[in-house]
């Protein structure tokens, strides 16, 4: 390469860079994905490396963060706040424990065995994925909190951080420390984030992207009386000044003190020793990253003894002696090759996009929703875009945003089609709705086989061994058209479809003909009326009691239901009052479909009723008065300390000594996973 079009190349990275460090520092907006972000990051770097003398010191390399916004007063760092260098592999952690063990050398080696080479012990942490701030404690009392801003320089956001609950405001314990200075990430939990969207969209607000944007955006905001207003959170992880408090002599037992001065640690931290500990603890915990109460985008590993720290030392940006050991990424840049529209059970048109194919998180994706045509309109994305995807856990892979300077010449706004693609009615779309219909009802095959889908469906009707295939072949042949026709369906009607045999259409009739005994809340889902999910079913059917007194209900009736609101209670007297509808119900009695009386089977009662719960420590995705109240609903009684009685005690982040007591009397601990599970199983 010349060094004429390095140099060339070197200033457009660093251009794109900083400009891609302001939409994410300053604006909380990102264009680009992470990995993006970091490809273009270690390009240059790479560039840098090899041609020195074309490094300059204002290059966004030797920078660790954003520039502080003017708004806010800057603070400067006593300690500079580094990042981390990352890791994505077991192999270039390998590489970092191997770099760590020969920097020690001798000092790791003193007092190991002989037999096997020693080892370094480490602090495992979840890389929190949120805001990382700084704050200063003098004589226990909270002084300043700050952003990182440049790792030099920060932004005083003193009067936001002192609204977060969980930041203490004053420290706790015994002896106090004259000068303390913790840092810790503030995140906002997802389900404390997907509220605040819903409650963003429902006004006509513009929604976060993410958490991480959400509680950075939260902080930047000028008002305290926002970000109070904002489900916030402060987790510690290091502790860089202290005077006044002998300090731990590791980073596991720095956390633990910091603890007892009241903050909030995250209750996955663990210590263990050399790699084999680290990928178990990497293994587990992206194995469970789904259903942590935060977004993490990995897990950080540090030296755990704080002397080691202090040999290995840093470099430019950042420690020797830590690394973030990051999760694949959720998010890829491809292109888009086509948009295709589904008719889903309702007649809603869902866009889907078609991709170039591209690997996200180990897995590759080709296809991603649009959700509806109002987002096609919003992002104006257009075929032979450039788009960044987000694909996370089970989630369906979504289009985020379309890389607009990347847009081809020529391209043009999608339409939304005029006709359904596969019944050919006209597509309806009522103002102000984001969601595009097919006019066509049960008139049209997509819907009636997506109807018949959700009927037979494992948590609806439950008809084993009838999927997709069978239920598309019988409306493409005629045989059905309604849920009540799969009751006459006959043993010549199936042995004609396409890999059917004698067994199968046995089996298949003789699922068809067991699900005829359901219950209420199945049937009344089966029924796939417009915003009735299965929670909505079942408070529905245990309010009722009979399918008679439903059916019977009007709006306002319905709206005494536990969680129905008028949407809902409006689709469900609108559904009930359409013939075709009441048709086909009295044609599925007719047929023998049937279920036990509620009060029969309990389930007007409150299942939990004669049963005392006991709850501990916080929880991470609803306040432990939340928690109480679901439990009193269902019958619980919720008491504040455990007994032999006790039936069971759920056990939050940092839970106390009512652990130890129910250990004592042997009482059921559960976590809090197990308690949504619970609470789930009940339909709340
Ligand atoms: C996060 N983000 O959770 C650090 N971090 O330590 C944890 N970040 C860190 N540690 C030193 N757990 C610099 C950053």
């Amino acid at each position: 390469m010349q060094r004429d079009d390095v140099a060339r190349e070197i200033d457009q990275l660093r251009a794109e860079l900083r400009h891609h460090n302001y939409r994410y520092y300053v604006l909380d907006d990102p264009e680009l994905p992470d990995s993006e972000y970091d490809r273009l990051f270690h390009r240059l770097r790479d560039l840098e490396s090899r041609f020195p003398d074309l490094v300059t010191a204002d290059s966004p390399t030797r920078r660790v963060g954003g520039e502080a916004i003017p708004a806010f007063a800057t603070v400067k760092h006593e300690i500079p706040m580094l990042s981390l260098d990352n890791v994505f592999s077991a192999e270039e952690f390998t590489d970092f424990d191997r770099r760590a063990r020969d920097r020690l050398g001798d000092l790791l080696g003193q007092g190991a065995d002989l037999l096997s080479p020693p080892q370094i012990t480490y602090c495992c942490e979840p890389k929190l994925d949120g805001l990382a701030i700084s704050l200063v404690y003098e004589d226990g009392v909270l002084m300043r909190a700050a952003t990182r801003g440049d790792g030099v320089t920060g932004e005083d956001i003193t009067h936001n951080v002192r609204t977060i609950k969980n930041v203490p405001l004053r420290l706790q314990g015994e002896t106090v420390p004259r000068l303390l200075e913790v840092r810790g990430e503030v995140v906002m939990p997802k389900a404390g984030f997907l509220r605040l969207n819903e409650q963003a969209a429902a006004r006509g607000d513009k929604t976060f992207a993410n958490p991480r944007n959400a509680a950075a955006g939260s902080l930047r905001q000028l008002d305290p009386r926002i970000a109070a207003q904002r489900p916030l959170e402060f987790y510690a992880y290091s502790v860089v000044r202290c005077d006044g408090l002998k300090p731990e002599p590791s980073q596991y037992g720095l956390l633990q003190q910091v603890r007892q001065l009241s903050f909030r640690i995250s209750g996955e931290i663990r210590r263990g020793e050399g790699t084999e500990f680290v990928q178990a603890f990497y293994r587990d915990i992206q194995a469970r990253r789904d259903s942590l109460p935060y977004e993490i985008d990995g897990v950080v590993i540090k030296v755990d003894a704080l002397r080691f720290q202090q040999e290995l030392g840093f470099v430019s940006r950042a420690p020797r002696w830590a690394t973030a050991y990051k999760f694949p990424a959720q998010e890829a840049i491809t292109k888009l090759l086509a948009v295709h529209f589904q008719v889903g059970r309702t007649g809603a048109l869902t866009p889907v996009a078609r991709l170039e194919p591209v690997s996200v998180g180990g897995v590759t994706v080709s296809n991603a929703t649009l959700h509806n045509f109002d987002e096609i309109e919003r992002m104006d994305v257009r075929i032979g875009d450039s788009i960044v995807i987000y694909r996370a856990g089970d989630v369906i892979p979504k289009i985020v945003r379309v890389l607009a300077d990347r847009r081809p010449a020529g391209t043009t706004p999608l339409p939304l089609p005029a006709h359904c693609p596969v019944c050919g009615s006209d597509i309806e779309r009522p103002e102000d709705e984001a969601i595009a219909r097919c006019s066509g009802g049960l008139f049209c095959p997509a819907q009636q086989k997506e109807a018949l889908k959700h009927f037979v469906s494992r948590r609806a009707m439950d008809v084993e061994g009838l999927g997709d295939k069978w239920i598309e072949q019988l409306v493409d042949l005629a045989l059905i058209k309604t849920s009540a026709d799969l009751f006459c369906l006959k043993k010549e009607d199936l042995l004609p479809l396409e890999r059917m045999g004698e067994k199968l259409a046995d089996n298949l009739l003789r699922a068809i003909d067991r699900s005829r005994a359901t219950t209420l809340p199945r049937f009344l889902y089966a029924l796939g009326i417009r915003e009735v999910g299965e929670a909505t079913a079942l408070n529905i059917a245990r309010h009722f009691g009979t399918l008679d007194a439903i059916m019977a209900a009007d709006e306002s009736a319905l709206m005494q239901v536990v969680d129905v609101g008028p949407v809902v209670a409006e689709s469900i007297a609108t559904f009930f009052r359409q013939p075709h509808n009441l048709e086909v119900i009295a044609k599925l009695r007719e047929r023998g479909v049937h279920w036990p009386d509620l009060e029969a089977q309990g389930l007007r009662e409150q299942p939990l009723a004669g049963q005392t719960w006991v709850l501990t420590g916080s929880l991470g995705t609803m306040s432990r008065d939340q928690a109480k109240e679901k439990l009193q609903q269902l019958g619980a009684k919720v008491a504040g300390s455990v007994s032999k009685k006790t039936h069971c005690v759920v056990a939050g982040e940092a839970a106390g000594s009512k652990l130890a007591d129910a250990e004592k009397f042997g009482v059921t601990v559960i976590d809090e996973a197990a308690l949504l599970n619970v609470l789930s199983s009940h339909g709340m």
